[in-house]
């Protein structure tokens, strides 16, 4: 007998136990597929998001489009049903320069005591100093992969969050500043503390004293066609269970393809201060390619950075994997 004719008579022998005997029970012949607890997360709106903000313009801090986005950034957030506050400051630059910024913060849920942190950056870098032209060395780039598609999933998030509201509390984070770190052909050497700015003010100053979340989870670059997810090696350090986590939950929805069950190199981002300073356990989920130049996807920090990058099944296969951690959470 072959191994399909086993299961034909398998599933023959189930139904007629479930004709005569009334009773539910499965096919043992046939994996039960995993039920999500999650509403579905909407890869066109998502989408919308992003392309929002990069029709902005790059958003480079002390330009109007900067003000501007982070202005739509924040009634976006109201209109979905959070309590937003915005978190102004200003910081100093690796050159001097000092950034007016603002990290913008969305709560759900503010009575309940378990929380979950998600965040992404929401500047863009002035720069595109890995672009393969020298000429554009020095120019600011849309970022639509590079910052808005970790936003615009967070979006979405919390559109979703308005109209069911998980067993926890979630607080969404819209760091400013992250990407103005010293660029290449600065005449410094690459500084861990000159990127990062937003993400650093607010775990020294956080919004609320004493605030705590369970765990936080930074999105990063999650927008390109192909997407790779390595286990970062800095969440490893810092949270390898809850990297454990997200990246059973996404295999659980299918989406082994994107999120890889190998661990890649430790990178400089927003989840290194929350860690550090207010010691959240957080992990960053981040297109790693070991085969691209500078190890990240392929057009980071240059002019290709835009639209035609953004992929809506990348996009839907993050938000869904987060939406479906957030909704499992107690
Ligand atoms: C570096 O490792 C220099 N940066 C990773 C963090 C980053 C930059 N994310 C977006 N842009
Ligand atoms: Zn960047």
């Amino acid at each position: 007998m072959t191994i399909k004719n086993i299961f034909i008579t398998g599933m023959a022998f189930s139904l007629i136990a479930c004709s005569c005997g009334k009773t539910t029970t499965q096919n043992k012949t046939t994996a039960e597929p995993y039920q999500k607890v999650s509403p579905d997360f909407n890869a066109d709106s998502a989408y919308t998001y992003v392309d929002k903000q990069v029709a902005f313009g790059p958003r480079v801090p002390n330009t109007p489009e900067h003000i501007a986005c982070g202005d739509y950034l924040v009634s976006e957030m109201k209109r979905f049903g959070a309590e937003v506050q915005e978190q102004k400051m200003v910081v100093t630059a690796y050159d001097g320069t000092k950034l007016n910024a603002r990290n913008i913060i969305a709560s759900y849920g503010l009575d309940k005591k378990n929380r979950v942190l998600l965040f992404a950056h929401w500047d863009t870098r002035p720069y595109s100093d890995h672009d393969p032209d020298p000429a554009n060395h020095r120019k600011p780039l849309l970022g639509a992969n590079d910052g808005a598609s970790g936003v615009g999933v967070l979006m979405e998030v919390g559109r979703i969050l308005q109209s069911k509201a998980p067993e926890v509390g979630v607080d969404i984070i819209f760091f400013d500043a992250e990407d103005y770190g010293v660029p290449t052909f600065a005449d410094k050497n690459f500084n861990d503390d000159s990127w990062c700015l937003g993400s650093q003010y607010w775990s020294k100053n956080p919004h609320v004293p004493n605030y705590k979340a369970k765990f936080g989870i930074l999105l990063d670059m999650v927008g390109a066609e192909g997407a790779t997810f390595y286990k970062e090696g800095t969440s490893m350090h810092y949270a390898a269970n809850i990297v454990e986590k997200v990246w059973n939950t996404a295999g659980q929805l299918n989406y082994g393809k994107f999120f890889i069950g190998k661990e890649g190199g430790g990178v400089t981002d927003d989840h290194i201060p929350v860690n550090k300073n207010l010691r959240i356990p957080s992990i960053d989920i981040i297109h790693l390619d070991a085969s691209a130049d500078y190890g990240f996807f392929h057009s980071w920090h240059t002019q290709k950075d835009d639209m035609r990058n953004i992929s809506k099944e990348t996009l839907k296969v993050v938000g869904q994997t987060v939406l479906e951690v957030v909704y499992k959470e107690k």
